[in-house]
């Protein structure tokens, strides 16, 4: 509980089996944190039973795609009752310690995000500026200044969820990016906040792993981000 508030993490996982239970058994000690589920997209490798025997939720999804992986999970917390979703990856990218960063912004706030900004070296993190620089112009009324744009994990309440979960349909990587213009559309209160971030501690990429996967999933988000502006609001 934070503040009076369930809090649950959502971590999707598609064959993560090296760093499942690290991950799952580091949230869970957390005392703000009461649930972990973990969205299992039909792993090849022991991810499933790792997660269970760390003390997960294991939610089955049949659907593909980390974007259709989170709504399952955010739908499967809110049922829980949370008044506070955390997403978070399962390959032990990101600290379990700083969620108390981000607990900490979303008090007076819907959204908070996390920025890898202060982690990210070279082109990774040239385009990636440049991108937030572009998704906080294209909504100059209601942004924030944001650095980072595909840091998948952050936190918001149940009632931003309800407002935003319209807008954030995609199905693969760019949910993230579509997530925050949903939010700015809707005029919710962004905060944005730097987290550590590592190299995954096992397994393989799905997104990021050599320079061609980099370049689609840099150009899914740049659509995405472009889509919503200039197509018709959902
Ligand atoms: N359930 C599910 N999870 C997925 C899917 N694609 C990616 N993930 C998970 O989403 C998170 C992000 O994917 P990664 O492969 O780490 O992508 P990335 O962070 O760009 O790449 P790294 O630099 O290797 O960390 C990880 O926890 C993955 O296991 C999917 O289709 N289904
Ligand atoms: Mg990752």
């Amino acid at each position: 509980m934070h503040k009076g508030q369930s809090v649950a993490v959502v971590v999707p996982a598609l064959n993560e089996e090296a760093s499942i239970a690290t991950v799952v058994g580091g949230f869970r000690a957390l005392p703000a944190v009461d649930h972990v589920l973990v969205i299992d997209n039909g792993s090849h490798d022991e991810t499933a039973a790792k997660a269970r025997a760390a003390g997960a939720r294991v939610v089955p999804e049949a659907r593909h795609g980390y974007g259709a992986a989170l709504r399952t999970g955010i739908e499967h917390a809110l049922e829980l009752g949370a008044g506070i979703v955390v997403l978070v990856e399962a390959d032990g990218t990101f600290a379990p310690a700083d969620l108390g960063r981000l607990l900490a912004a979303l008090e007076g706030g819907d959204l908070a995000l996390g920025s890898r900004s202060d982690e990210l070296h070279g082109a990774l993190e040239l385009g990636n500026r440049a991108m937030a620089r572009l998704l906080a112009a294209l909504w100059w009324r209601s942004s924030c200044p944001l650095s980072d744009v595909g840091c998948t994990y952050r936190a918001f309440t149940a009632p931003a969820w309800a407002a935003l979960q319209g807008g954030a349909c995609a199905e693969g990587p760019e949910f993230s990016p579509q997530m925050i213009c949903a939010a700015f559309e809707r005029g919710l209160r962004v905060r944005e906040v730097p987290v550590r971030y590592f190299a995954r501690s096992g397994g393989e990429s799905k997104h990021t792993g050599s320079t061609w996967a980099v370049v689609r999933t840099a150009l899914r988000m740049l659509r995405a981000i472009l889509v919503k502006r200039l197509g018709p609001r959902r």
